[in-house]
C-alpha cells in the first residue's frame, strides 16, 4: 500500500509539472504536452490503496474525475494510462479520453468526467458476477459531492434488492469544486445513506490506510463470500486545487494548512515504523514507485501523436445509416475555411 501511495503522490506531482509547462504565464488550458483538464488527487492515497488492496484484476473498479490514486493502486497500465493522458496514439483509449476517461479492460478498471456516472456500471458489473456465478465484486468510488447524485442513489437501491457484489466508496475530502459539504447536503457523514437501502454503512473518520483496508476488507469480504453490497466512506483531503489552475480563493489559508498536515502518506511510513519496518526498506519501496513513475513518464512522451484523421474512428459502435467512419471531405463540409 505503500508503495502505491507514494506511486500516486509521485505521480501527480510529475504530472502537475509536465502540465504546467506551456501553460503559463496566462494559463490556457489547450497548450503544453497535457491537453485539458486535471484534477489530481494528492491527499486521497489512502482510500485507493487500502480498498483496492483487496482486488483481483478480475474484480471491477470504477472511479470519478479524480482516478490516478485509484488507477496505480487498481493495477492499471501505467505507462498506456500516462500516455493517454499526454493524448498519444498509444495511450489506453488511443489518447481521445484523456485523464478522465482511462479504461483499461485488462484489469476491469474505467473512469468518468460525470460524478457519480461510475455508479452504474459498477452495478452492472455486479450483476453480471452474480449471474456468471463467479465470486468476482465490483467497486465504485465517488466523492462526497455526488452522493445526491440521481445515480448514486438508484444504484444503492439496484444494488440492495439485487443483493449484488457491489462496494460504494465515498471520497470525502470536503469540497465539490469550491462547495464546502454542509451547504449542499444535509448528512455529515455520508455512509449514512446505506440506512435508506438497508445496507451496511461506514466510515473511515481518518485517511489512515490501514483503517481504510481494514474497513474495506469487511465490505468487500461480504460483497465476495455473497452477502451484499455495502458502503463506505472515507474521509480524504484535498491538498491541490479542483483542478490545476485553480486559484481557491473561496478555501481560508487555515484550511489548506489543515490538509497539507494531515498527511496519509508520512502516517502509513510512522506505523511502519511502529512495526519494525526499518528507513531503509521504506527508501527502496520509494525509490522503486519513483522509477517506475518516471519510467512511465518518459516512455509516454516518447509516444507518437495520434493522426488527425483518426477522431473520426471509433465515434460509434454501430454507426447509424449515413454515417460513415471517415473524415469528411472539405466538399462536404462545405468546404476548407469552415
Ligand atoms: C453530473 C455532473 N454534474 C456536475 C459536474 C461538474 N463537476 C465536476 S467535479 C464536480 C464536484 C465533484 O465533487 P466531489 O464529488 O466531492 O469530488 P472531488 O472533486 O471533491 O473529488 C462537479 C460538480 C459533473 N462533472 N457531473
Ligand atoms: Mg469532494
Amino acid at each position: 500500500m505503500y508503495e502505491h501511495m507514494v506511486a500516486a503522490r509521485h505521480y501527480e506531482e510529475r504530472l502537475q509539472e509536465e502540465y504546467l509547462e506551456g501553460k503559463q504565464p496566462a494559463f490556457d488550458i489547450s497548450a503544453g504536452p497535457i491537453p485539458g483538464e486535471l484534477h489530481l488527487a494528492a491527499g486521497h492515497e489512502a482510500s485507493g490503496a487500502g480498498v483496492c488492496q483487496h482486488l483481483r484484476d478480475d474484480d471491477t473498479v470504477t472511479a470519478p474525475h479524480r482516478p490516478h490514486h485509484v488507477a496505480i493502486a487498481k493495477g492499471v497500465d501505467l505507462e498506456r494510462m500516462t500516455a493517454e493522458i499526454f493524448g498519444r496514439e498509444t495511450g489506453l483509449s488511443k489518447g481521445k479520453g484523456g485523464h478522465m476517461h482511462l479504461f483499461d479492460p485488462d484489469v476491469n478498471f474505467a473512469c468518468s468526467g460525470i460524478i457519480a456516472e461510475g455508479c452504474p456500471p459498477a452495478v452492472g458489473a455486479g450483476l453480471a458476477a452474480k449471474k456468471r456465478n463467479t465470486d468476482s465484486v465490483a467497486v465504485a468510488f465517488l466523492g462526497e459531492g455526488a452522493i445526491d447524485q440521481g445515480a448514486f442513489l438508484e444504484s444503492l437501491n439496484l444494488a440492495s434488492v439485487q443483493n449484488l457484489p457491489v462496494v460504494f466508496v465515498i471520497e470525502d475530502n470536503d469540497w465539490a469544486i469550491s462547495m464546502p459539504k454542509d451547504r449542499v447536503t444535509d448528512v455529515e457523514n455520508g455512509a449514512q445513506r446505506a440506512e435508506g437501502f438497508d445496507l451496511p454503512g461506514t466510515r473511515v473518520d481518518s485517511d489512515d490506510a490501514v483503517a481504510v483496508y481494514d474497513a474495506a476488507g469487511e465490505a468487500i469480504g461480504r460483497a465476495r463470500d455473497r452477502n451484499g453490497p455495502s458502503l463506505l466512506e472515507v474521509q480524504v483531503h484535498r491538498r491541490m486545487g479542483h483542478f490545476m489552475g485553480d486559484a481557491e480563493g473561496y478555501r481560508s489559508d487555515e484550511d489548506q494548512e489543515a490538509a497539507a498536515q494531515r498527511d496519509s502518506i508520512d502516517r502509513l511510513a510512522g506505523t511502519l515504523r511502529a512495526h519494525d519496518v526499518g528507513g531503509e526498506a521504506l527508501e527502496e519501496l520509494r525509490e522503486r514507485a519513483r522509477n517506475r513513475v518516471e519510467g512511465a513518464i518518459e516512455w509516454a512522451k516518447d509516444q507518437p501523436e495520434p493522426d488527425p484523421e483518426s477522431a473520426y474512428e471509433d465515434v460509434f459502435s454501430t454507426p447509424p445509416s449515413g454515417v460513415t467512419e471517415t473524415a469528411p471531405s472539405a466538399a462536404d463540409s462545405g468546404g476548407e475555411d469552415r
